[in-house]
């Protein structure tokens, strides 16, 4: 998990010698008819997903620098500059686009700087503004569409599916699973499109929280998680597993999305109409988050809230969180 013991490195740089240029360029700008604003508000703090390591794409400028502070300036002076990469040999590295949208390999002494940016695109996004609550929050996706309100927990994840009590029916229809439904507060599915907007803008690990009615609990996570459009049915698309929990969604990679009245499964029939859920079913499945809430053991094989690999095709959990962040490397 992140460490919570390092202060973020926050910088307002030469904010007064700039407003004062600012004031100028603003008086220029108008003068020539420019509507540039050069003089943003720009600030970085620490990415703690990205600390030793550097990304394989190649920075928009790299410089040798004699400090960390000289690279935020130069950053910061660049109006296109939305973070940095600073080793402590005094390497700088410049990037004009987010950090989730990069591959990174191991280096040490290697820190990410991220300018944290007005509208935030996920919930990492909102933890970089200093959000760090969990609560409801507006995103706009780099893709510039509509506005999603999100269910953001601490950590920067964003939820897109729980399940805590059975309060809100899951055997819903394709156009309310491609929409979205129930209370971001408590039981939700997030809509297979927004998810698929979220995932489209970088890379992104996926977490699954389980909880059974012993209390015990259990996690799954998996690397580069994202969802295909709905012209292809919204398709599953997971890489390597880590957890405790066992992995009941890997063999559901490369899948597309079933409800009850859209079945694209492998199965002679629906597994989404006999198990009364709403998955990436095959023939049918390993996992199915989105079945009925059967309150723990029960007798019908692989209905229910199920994760099979932890407590078998015969229980039904007591809570499910499905959430994402920018993918940790
Ligand atoms: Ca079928």
């Amino acid at each position: 998990m992140l460490n919570h013991d390092h202060t973020y490195f926050y910088e307002h740089y030469f904010c007064d010698v700039w407003t004062q240029l600012t004031r100028l360029a603003i008086l220029l700008s108008i003068i020539g008819g420019l509507a540039a604003n050069i003089c943003g508000d720009k600030t970085f703090r620490i990415s703690p997903l990205y600390s030793h390591l550097k990304p394989v794409e190649r920075p928009a400028k790299e410089l040798n620098v004699s400090s960390r502070m000289v690279c935020s300036t130069r950053c910061y002076n660049d109006v296109k500059c939305t973070g940095f990469f600073y080793n402590d040999d005094g390497r700088c590295s410049m990037f004009n686009v987010r950090f989730h949208s990069l591959s990174f390999v191991n280096e040490t002494g290697t820190q990410a700087y991220d300018a944290v940016s007005d509208v935030p695109s996920d919930c990492y996004d909102v933890m970089l503004k200093g959000d760090s609550t969990s609560a409801v929050y507006t995103i706009v996706p780099r893709d510039n569409g509509a506005p999603i309100n999100v269910s953001c927990e601490e950590e920067g994840w964003l939820v897109i599916q729980r399940r805590t009590d059975g309060s809100h029916d899951f055997y819903r229809t394709w156009n309310e699973y491609r929409d979205g439904f129930g209370d971001l507060n408590n039981e939700f599915w997030l809509g297979n499109t927004n998810i698929h907007r979220i995932t489209s803008q970088g890379l992104y690990d996926l977490r699954i929280d389980l909880e059974d009615f012993e209390g015990n609990t259990a996690y799954a996570m998996y690397k580069n998680f994202s969802l295909a459009s709905e012209q292809d049915y919204f398709r599953l698309s997971i890489g390597e597993y880590s957890g405790d929990a066992g992995d009941s969604l890997g063999g559901h990679t490369g899948y597309k999305f079933s409800a009850k009245d859209v079945d694209v499964d492998t199965f002679y029939s629906s597994c989404a109409q006999r198990f009364k859920g709403a998955w990436w079913f095959s023939k049918c499945h390993a996992s199915d988050l989105n079945g009925q809430y059967l309150g723990g053991s029960h007798n019908t094989y692989a209905a229910g809230v199920v994760w099979s690999s932890w407590r078998g095709q015969y229980y039904s959990m007591k809570t499910s969180v499905m959430k994402i962040r920018p993918m940790k490397f």
